[in-house]
């Protein structure tokens, strides 16, 4: 129990724990290679974003060579992934796609 004397001084039960799933951030490289365009397309019709939105978060990849567009559950997130990366090299351009724990 909370540490009675049964329990030998063993303290268990200390906290209530709400377990939430960890969240992940899908984040996109620059390449010196794929289309500017092609980035703002990708980020429009897998990350709906509208077309200033995508124009904007395609800039600072552009020039800070990394940029977070999107937090998801791990299932959304790895779909996410697989459908741009996938994308890319239909189109055969570069462009990569990652995950990481938030
Ligand atoms: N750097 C690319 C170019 O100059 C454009 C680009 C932006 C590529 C974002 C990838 O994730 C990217 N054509």
């Amino acid at each position: 129990g909370r540490g009675s004397d049964s329990d030998a001084g063993v303290v268990v039960d200390t906290k209530p724990k709400t377990k939430r799933p960890p969240l992940y951030k899908v984040l996109l490289l620059n390449d010196d290679y794929t289309p500017m365009e092609f980035v703002v397309h990708v980020l429009e019709r897998f990350f709906g974003m509208s077309h200033a939105q995508a124009f904007e978060i395609m800039l600072t990849v552009h020039k800070k060579g990394v940029a977070v567009v999107g937090v998801f559950s791990h299932e959304i997130a790895e779909t996410k992934v697989g459908q741009v990366m996938d994308f890319a090299r239909r189109h055969q351009h570069p462009l990569q796609c990652t995950m990481e724990k938030e």
